[in-house]
């Protein structure tokens, strides 16, 4: 058949079907279910790709992850995306904190080569890698919620972005408008933040992006960060559950002495500087345990009610989709920035290599490419999701990225033989926010992590905690309870993950320039 007959045939199934529809819908809901009809089957087009990310939603709390939560149900509608589509297990963040995590995603970049390696400092539109990028491949580009990269987020055609971390009620945005950046604001009033973002996200796909163009969304939650504050809603959600406890909540990190006594938890320890269980008001009239386990039941509760208005909100997206027929015509990716410890180890927050803190949820569905209920193991890092959403939008990786695209993980094809066998980790902030978490850095195989705390400050100064090595055994021990560095079974696979270590801070430049770090780590490397 030639060429020019099957396209004449398909517009005309198209337009048959187009047609149909037509019929059985009112007036008003006419034209848009033409145009998206149309786009939705236009051949060849590239599909959409909506990018969910919430900040601090850890793969404990995400039914589809199974973990001791998933009996609360606390996420349908993220888990149908699981259902329908991929869970990958294996993905990781290159720094577990917010500005961080959301560099390395918009450049596909590690800390030190995109200069963010705090929560400070800012990447302008020029270096906006992944919205320019998706622009220049025909995108229709929208940024909106959380976006904490300081700089206007001008790459992208439409923003509506939170200041900073925003306010959970009555949130303001910072819009494109007169003034010039960061001074044209709106301010949603009497709404809380996961239902603002979506009503912008919302707003924004049905009427404000270029419906010739398929389109490229960051929908990014502010929810469930601290301090956790839910719509009122959600009030009376687990009201009278009892959260299930992880086994070691009573376990705080005792893997070295460059991690034992450090972190802020749920416990009354000595070194919570942060005192999660004040903040939320537990007495401390309380005894230890009762202390740890009132505070955990409460943090959890706040936690995961906001995890209940992200969800909500997710079905709004996917309902949208559906109803423009778009749904199966695009790629809905669900992420976290970082992971989070909801008590384990009596650990709160992130920042720690731990997996609780360094793992992020990932799924992704898409019918036309990846098979539902399926999982991954690849290694996966933050540096290699704007790779891989280019290659699905037929863009070859930039060679400025450093990460790399894993679609081909997503099609269920093998891993290839060069894929990488270790992920590289760094959190530099050592000891701050009352937080105590020390700085360190490491590398992690599909079974084994070998972590390095340096203890000091990024300029050297500040008051250093012990140097020490920290390894594990994931396979045999999952949870990390015991620190494998002085078992000898493990010497030669210590040995050899040291020597990928120090490639990997080469490769990646992610040496230290900074003399003092530099020392401790000469000093200790042989331990
Ligand atoms: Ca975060």
């Amino acid at each position: 058949m030639a060429r020019e007959e099957m396209t004449r045939r398909r517009f005309m199934r198209q337009a048959g079907a187009v047609g149909a529809a037509l019929a059985v819908a009112g007036r008003g809901e006419r034209k848009a279910l033409a145009a998206a009809t149309l786009a939705a089957e236009t051949p060849d087009r590239k599909p959409n790709v909506l990018f969910i990310m919430s900040d601090d939603h850890t793969t404990q709390a995400i039914g589809v992850y199974g973990s001791r939560l998933a009996k609360l149900n606390p996420t349908p509608n993220i888990d149908a995306l699981g259902k329908e589509g991929m869970r990958l297990d294996r993905v990781f963040c290159t720094n577990s904190i917010c500005v961080p995590s959301r560099a390395s995603i918009i450049t596909g970049q590690y800390p030190q080569t995109n200069g963010i390696t705090v929560l400070a400092g800012a990447i302008p539109p020029a270096r906006q890698y992944l919205a320019i990028e998706m622009k220049k491949a025909g995108y229709s580009t929208a940024m909106v919620g959380k976006w904490h990269l300081s700089a206007e987020p001008a790459a992208f055609d439409y923003y509506c972005v939170l200041p900073g971390q925003g306010s959970y009620f009555n949130p303001q945005f910072r819009v494109r408008g007169e003034k010039p950046w960061p001074q044209s604001t709106i301010r949603k009033m009497k709404q809380h933040s996961s239902d603002a973002v979506t009503d912008i996200g919302l707003e924004w796909l049905k009427n404000g992006r270029d419906k010739t163009k398929p389109f490229f969304l960051m929908h990014h939650f502010k929810a469930p960060h601290d301090m956790f504050q839910n719509a009122k809603r959600y009030d009376k959600y687990l009201e009278d559950v009892e959260i299930p406890e992880p086994d070691n909540l009573f376990n705080p990190p005792a893997g070295s002495q460059g991690s034992r006594g450090l972190g802020s938890g749920v416990g009354k320890r000595k070194h919570a500087p942060w005192q999660l269980g004040r903040r939320i008001g537990i007495s401390p009239d309380l005894n230890e345990r009762e202390y740890a386990k009132a505070c955990y039941q409460r943090y959890l509760k706040r936690y995961l009610r906001c995890v209940k208005g992200v969800d909500d909100n997710v079905k709004r997206l996917i309902d949208y989709l559906r109803e423009a027929g778009e749904l199966d015509n695009t790629v809905i990716m669900y992420t976290g920035d970082q992971g989070f410890f909801l008590g384990e180890h009596d650990l709160m927050d992130k920042r720690w290599m731990y997996e609780e803190a360094f793992r992020m949820p990932f799924i992704v569905r898409y019918p036309k490419m990846v098979k539902p209920g399926s999982t991954n193991g690849w290694l996966i890092n933050n540096t290699d999701f704007a790779p891989t959403i280019l290659d699905l939008a037929g863009v070859k990786t930039p060679d400025y990225m450093q990460g790399r695209s894993f679609a081909a993980a997503l099609k269920g094809h093998a891993k290839p033989k060069t894929w990488r066998t270790v992920t590289y980790y760094r959190y530099w902030m050592h000891m701050a926010h009352w937080l105590a978490v020390p700085a360190h850095f490491g590398v992690r195989s599909e079974r084994y992590k070998l972590i390095f705390f340096y203890g000091c400050s990024q300029n050297g100064r500040g008051e250093p905690t012990p140097a020490a090595w920290e390894f594990y055994d994931l396979e045999n021990d999952p949870t990390e309870m015991k620190n494998g560095y002085d078992n000898p079974k493990y010497a030669e696979i210590i040995a050899e993950m040291k020597k990928q270590l120090k490639q990997t801070r080469e490769r990646l430049n992610e040496t230290d320039n900074n003399p003092e770090i530099q020392a401790i780590i000469e000093k200790h490397w042989n331990d």
